[in-house]
């Protein structure tokens, strides 16, 4: 066993969310079980006493990987060695609150953390952010933290996106989410992304194919991925409002705890989606927070290229990058950027 613990920040823990992540990644689901950790968890005042229950039962459990719980409510306390930092946290958008009004209060959070984390944490520190607008966010965050830490160590959390899909292919399928592969989200994680199976498989076959055996045809095998599969993906994060009365929590932090493990210890080979700062990828401008298929090798993660999107796939990727485009210029007319 690794004498060293890893230090594991995260905001916004005396959540929702945060109450879901603490107790696996203390169980070692996130970075194996050789790999002690601890736990630094970042509040608002506010919210400071859920977090510190959080850590007592934290403490009831007496993970045996789990090398101390610290609370705060200062980012430079919370980031200070940090090693991989989850931003969770964020403020939700009110009722009657303009677009600019909420990338304009994330700014306000998402900025002065990204320069703790750009002054105290760990040369090598990798940065998840799950607080939405995320992929805004993530942006905003990566360019308060430079020049200390470079922007590619910042990602944005579309993998729960990326597991909905793979989840709704294979009940169509009738097949285990184990058995599909290739998946992509590409664009915002917002109701523009584009959840794309083009490329997917089932037990190695063309997820197409797949479903055009079963629904009579390529035609309507496109008819319910266009109809059918992409706007359940999309707007999922709405069906489960609907459906449990609160937004979704747990699938959010086991996609919060897989984007981390995957991107620490690999995805031997398999793709994933995450949003990731652009270099040029398939045209999007550089710079931008944006979800593409991935992979990683252990040291971060690297857009899958080459793949072919045809007219129509194209076109949603570029409204959604358009979005993500929007947003930035939002942002840069708020002087964040
Ligand atoms: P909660 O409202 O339960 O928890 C948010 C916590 O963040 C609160 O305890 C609050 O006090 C804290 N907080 C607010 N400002 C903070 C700051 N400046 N520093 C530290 N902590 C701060 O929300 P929860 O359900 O946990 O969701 C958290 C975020 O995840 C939301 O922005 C939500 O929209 C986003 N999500 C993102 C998803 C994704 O796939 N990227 C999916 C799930 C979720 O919707």
């Amino acid at each position: 066993m690794a004498s060293e613990p890893t230090t594991v920040t995260i905001t916004g823990a005396g959540g929702q969310i945060g109450y879901a992540l603490l107790f696996r990644i203390a169980a070692g689901d996130m970075l194996g079980e050789g790999r002690p950790v601890r736990l630094r968890l970042l509040e608002i005042p506010q919210g400071l006493r859920s977090a510190e229950g959080a850590a007592l039962e934290l403490q009831d459990c007496a993970f045996p990987l789990l090398h101390g719980v610290e609370l705060s409510d200062d980012p430079r306390v919370a980031f200070e060695g940090a090693d991989i930092c989850l931003l969770v946290g964020a403020r939700p958008r009110g009722p009657g609150m303009e677009r600019a009004d909420l990338l304009a209060a994330n700014a306000g959070i998402f900025g002065p953390q990204g320069a703790a984390i750009g002054e105290v944490a760990a040369d090598d520190v990798r940065v998840v952010v799950v607080g939405n607008p995320a992929n805004t966010n993530a942006l905003i965050a990566a360019a308060s933290a430079s020049p200390g830490v470079p922007a590619h160590r910042f990602t944005a959390l579309t993998r729960l996106d990326h597991n909905r899909a793979v989840g709704q292919l294979a009940e169509a399928l009738d097949a285990r989410p184990g058995d599909i592969a290739g998946v992509a989200i590409w664009g915002n994680h917002s109701a523009t992304q584009f959840p794309d199976a083009a490329h997917a498989t089932v037990r190695g076959e063309p997820v197409i194919d797949a479903l055009a055996t079963r629904l009579g045809g390529v035609e309507a095998a496109r008819a319910w991925l266009d109809d059918v599969f992409i706007p359940r993906v999309a707007r999922r994060g709405a069906e489960i409002i609907e459906v449990r009365g609160s937004s979704s929590v747990a699938s959010a932090a086991n996609a919060a705890i897989e984007h981390v493990r995957d991107e620490q210890r690999g995805t031997g080979g398999r793709t994933t989606s995450a949003a990731v700062v652009s270099r040029g990828e398939y045209g999007v401008p550089e710079g931008l927070v944006c979800s593409f298929p991935v992979v990683s090798d252990g040291e971060g993660y690297r857009v899958v290229e080459g793949l072919d999107l045809d007219e129509r796939g194209r076109a949603r990727f570029e409204a959604s990058v358009a979005e993500l485009e929007a947003e930035r210029e939002a942002v840069e007319a708020l002087g964040v950027l």
